[in-house]
């Protein structure tokens, strides 16, 4: 750990200078959700199509070689942080096994090693794939991030139980910090394996916890100390955080992919729920490979539009989750008219590559009426660089899926994944990746 003692004095010196007013504020302007439509104020949208400096962007090559550099730069620095260039990524293979959930996958659990000689301690990756043994090669492949380890996505008591720390969690059997083997598969609700492998696709998942640590005291004990500078013990205010770490981590899975000959990388979808969901979006801005991104409930910051200030808002996922996004955010806590960007530009980042925005009725602290409008405000982007953007323009009833380019559907039901929600992304996916 390179973390500096003799750096950390002034900072505590500083905090607690800081702290009775940032008490005071805090006290003075209590965090108000709003749950009514009537509520929700007027606003401007940034459009997408028009630079910084006002310049309109009338073709795709202006959009591809200035407009969408100058966007992605805007996230980087006001929203999730720059993300380092990977350093040193070594892969090996230590699990596969051709006769899997009852010789139906070929199963595999690859590691990505982050240092050269890490020891013990080094943050590594686990990749957990499975791939169709009856489907041809190279094949397609979903992956996403999972919450609480790979061994918690089904049963299969050969995937390694992971020993990484994890949220305190009874129902997902974690105790102390760790998990036990009460947690195989635990999140298996969540990852239809076998349905999956039926209509032809892989699927690989990786904890996100083996890239950053999901709370503010730990954050950064994945892969981003690696890349502090020397007597560096945090990240910058445009630095990268847990959300850019998780992100990273996707991107190296893509790496192994591309050098396993059964997998093909060219049809790789990125998939993930919620806070997850959020980090696929933003994994799918920065690299291009991803054929075809999911965001599955992803709400505030993820696909829903911050103007709206309906549910989460801004200053609320600073104060809960202070080390997801880079320090610039909190800039907009209640100030999201001044953010440069809202999340349909982060959507428009995904053109000409099929995007699908996927909400729940009840999942009303994610707004899902802001995601749907998020994916609809990327439509120009979409339409200027020649697809059909988005079928529809007002949002579609409920499981009445939209397979336009931009996809969306809203569901019945609560926050969550279900079969529902990975038939359409697969169908999505049928007709935009493997047509
Ligand atoms: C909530 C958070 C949401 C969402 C969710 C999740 O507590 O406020 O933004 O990310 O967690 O990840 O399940």
């Amino acid at each position: 750990m390179n973390r500096g003692n003799a750096l950390t004095i002034p900072f505590v010196v500083l905090a607690a200078a800081l702290l009775p007013a940032a008490v005071a504020a805090a006290e003075e302007a209590p965090i108000v959700i709003n749950y009514d439509e009537d509520q929700v104020p007027d606003y401007t949208l940034p459009d997408p199509l028009v630079m910084e400096d006002g310049t309109p962007v009338e073709d795709a090559e202006t959009w591809q070689s200035q407009r969408r550099p100058e966007v992605l730069r805007l996230f980087e620095t006001y929203v999730y942080g720059r993300t380092p260039e990977p350093q040193y990524v070594r892969f090996e293979v230590f699990d596969e096994a051709d006769d899997a959930l009852d010789g139906k996958a070929t199963r595999k659990q690859v590691r990505a090693h982050f240092v050269e000689d890490g020891g013990e301690d080094a943050p590594t990756m686990d990749i957990l794939i499975y791939l169709p043994n009856d489907a041809e090669r190279p094949v397609p492949i979903f992956v996403g991030l999972n919450f609480y380890g790979n061994h918690s996505i089904h049963e299969d008591p050969a995937i390694l139980l992971s020993e990484r720390w994890m949220r305190p969690s009874d129902a997902f059997g974690v105790v102390d910090n760790r998990a036990t083997e009460d947690s195989r598969g635990t999140g298996a609700g969540r990852w239809p394996v076998e349905q999956i492998l039926a209509r032809g696709y892989g699927v690989a998942t990786i904890y996100c916890g083996d890239l950053s640590p999901d709370t503010a005291e730990l954050f950064d004990q994945g892969v981003i100390r690696l890349y502090y500078r020397e007597g560096q013990t945090a990240p910058e205010a445009d630095e990268w955080r847990t959300i850019g770490a998780w992100a990273f981590g996707l991107s190296r899975a893509v790496d192994y992919f591309e050098i396993d000959e059964e997998i093909d990388h060219a049809r790789v979808a990125v998939m993930g729920h919620s806070r997850l969901g959020k980090t696929s979006l933003w994994a799918g801005a920065q690299d291009e490979r991803f054929a075809l991104v999911i965001s599955n409930n992803s709400g505030c910051g993820g696909a829903a539009l911050s103007r709206r200030r309906f549910g989460e808002t801004v200053r609320r996922i600073n104060t809960s989750f202070p080390h997801w996004f880079c320090d610039n955010f909190d800039q907009f806590n209640d100030r999201e008219d001044e953010l440069p960007v809202d999340q349909h530009m982060l959507i428009a980042l995904m053109a000409p590559r099929p995007v699908y925005v996927a909400s729940a009725e009840e999942d009303r602290w994610a707004d899902p009426r802001g995601e749907f409008l998020a994916a609809l405000g990327a439509d120009s982007v979409y339409r200027l660089l020649g697809t059909d953007g988005m079928a529809v323009d007002e949002m579609p009833g409920i499981e009445e899926p939209v397979m336009s380019t931009i996809g969306y559907h809203i569901r019945s039901g609560r926050h969550d994944v279900t079969d529902y929600d990975w038939h359409r992304y697969m169908d999505f996916a049928d007709k935009h990746v493997r047509p």
